[in-house]
């Protein structure tokens, strides 16, 4: 077993992990990256699109934010679709002036390596058999191997990125309070290269089911149709997808435009929270932490505020030895985190169908039109959708 030693060990390079990674390095700490998949994998994977007006700033301040200025695009609104027509909710308008910024999640943890790479910083693919120990202790280690060679990797702090399969928050569960919402429907989510029908991102309720057309550039489009969650993508040939996607979103004097389908694939919806997110010196940070589901397009602006709020209390740890950063990390979180699964869960019981009573969807209509037409309605979506401001402290106010 070779041992090898660092401050933070990082497991896991999803936006969490290589973010804080940045993150350290721009304040003078050491980290090492491990990473199960292969780079080509991990860049390949297609996940969100809708960066809050906070982690941009957040990407900016930690120095990565180049091209995300110069391909991502910034929108100013949505639209909330249902009945038959199609309603525009101005965020900027409603929220002093912020905007969301459409840049796919990939394209940020390729930004994220190729930085990352050419600081010649550790960041290692493909280890296997990860394991965390002395965490409860002052000695806190993760094990793994690399290119065929066993690994101990002792340090100061271990961060669990690993996401909501990894085994860093399986370590802890035992001490964890855990909370969960199934919802039984999924989204089936499509790539097609084909320049996006609409400029602005289209949510719509329909009897037949939820539908979304996003996008992640001018040439090409990011669909969705609610399915069930146990629903096999071999249901699901291209015709059915944009037969479905053409009745969902179509509206009188639109045109849905269909291309070729690049992607496609099913993700049961949930909601997720372990609490808390830290146990001795093991830090949980973005989906190894929580999930929401993808209608408030918050994951991965979650993850990105988690690993905000522990490098600023990691550094401020190693400069003066003040550990108040650390013992309120979990709080100073979950606050924010409880926000974006009510919104999440808000914004996804109004927009699917969640059965077949009559009565659930005289309510969804109700207030749709509510939010479509109230000021104090529309704000409400607004102010949470384009992110809450991050106060200095990183806690949401
Ligand atoms: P990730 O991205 O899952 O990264 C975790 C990494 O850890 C690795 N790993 C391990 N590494 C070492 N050892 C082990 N034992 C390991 N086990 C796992 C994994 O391979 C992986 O590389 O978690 P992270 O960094 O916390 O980031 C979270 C986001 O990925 C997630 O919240 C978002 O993608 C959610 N999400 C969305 N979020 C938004 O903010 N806006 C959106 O528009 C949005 N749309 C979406 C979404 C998620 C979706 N799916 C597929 C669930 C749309 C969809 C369809
Ligand atoms: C996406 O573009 O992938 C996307 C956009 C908005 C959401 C979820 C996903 O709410």
């Amino acid at each position: 077993m070779r041992s090898l030693r660092t401050q933070v060990a990082i497991v896991g390079a999803g936006p969490a992990g290589l973010t804080l990674a940045r993150l350290l390095h721009n304040s003078g700490i050491e980290s090492v990256v491990i990473e199960s998949r292969s780079r080509e994998y991990v860049e390949a994977r297609i996940r969100a699109g809708v960066l809050e007006q906070g982690s941009v700033d957040l990407l900016d301040a930690a120095g990565v934010s180049a091209r995300l200025h110069r391909e991502g695009i910034v929108h100013h609104g949505i639209h909330l679709q249902f009945d038959g027509e199609r309603h525009h909710v101005p965020l900027s308008q409603l929220s002093d002036g912020r905007a969301i910024v459409v840049y796919g999640q990939t394209e940020v943890v390729k930004d994220l390596i190729a930085d990352r790479q050419q600081a010649g910083l550790p960041l290692l693919f493909e280890v296997s058999d990860t394991a965390v120990q002395g965490f409860q202790d002052e000695h806190p280690s993760v094990s793994f191997t690399h290119a065929g060679e066993r690994f101990q990797l002792h340090c100061d702090v271990i961060a669990g990125c690993d996401g909501f399969h990894g085994i860093c928050r399986a370590a802890v569960e035992s001490r964890l309070s855990l909370f969960t919402r199934e919802y039984g429907y999924g989204w089936l989510g499509i790539l097609a290269a084909v320049a996006p029908s609409s400029e602005e991102l289209v949510y719509s309720n329909h009897q037949r089911g939820f539908a979304l057309l996003s996008l992640r550039s001018p040439e090409i489009s990011r669909l969705y149709v609610q399915c069930d969650a146990a629903d096999d993508i071999a249901n699901w040939p291209d015709s059915r997808i944009w037969e479905e996607l053409q009745i969902r979103l179509g509206v009188d004097g639109w045109e849905l435009a269909e291309g070729p389908i690049l992607e496609k694939g099913i993700t049961g919806m949930r909601c997720f929270v372990a609490e808390p997110m830290r146990v001795g010196r093991l830090f949980l940070a973005g989906d190894a932490a929580h999930i929401v589901p993808p209608t408030g397009a918050k994951g991965l602006n979650l993850a990105l505020a988690d690993v905000a709020v522990l490098a600023d209390a990691l550094t401020h740890w190693y400069s003066t030895g003040s550990q108040s950063g650390i013992e309120h990390y979990s709080e100073d979180c979950l606050r924010r985190i409880w926000r974006a699964e009510h919104f999440s869960n808000w914004m996804t019981s109004m927009l699917h169908r969640v059965d077949d009573q009559p009565f659930s969807r005289r309510l969804q209509l109700s207030e749709l039109r509510y939010v479509t037409s109230s000021e104090a309605g529309a704000r409400v979506l607004a102010e949470n959708y384009v992110g809450l401001p991050w106060a200095s402290s990183r806690a949401p106010v």
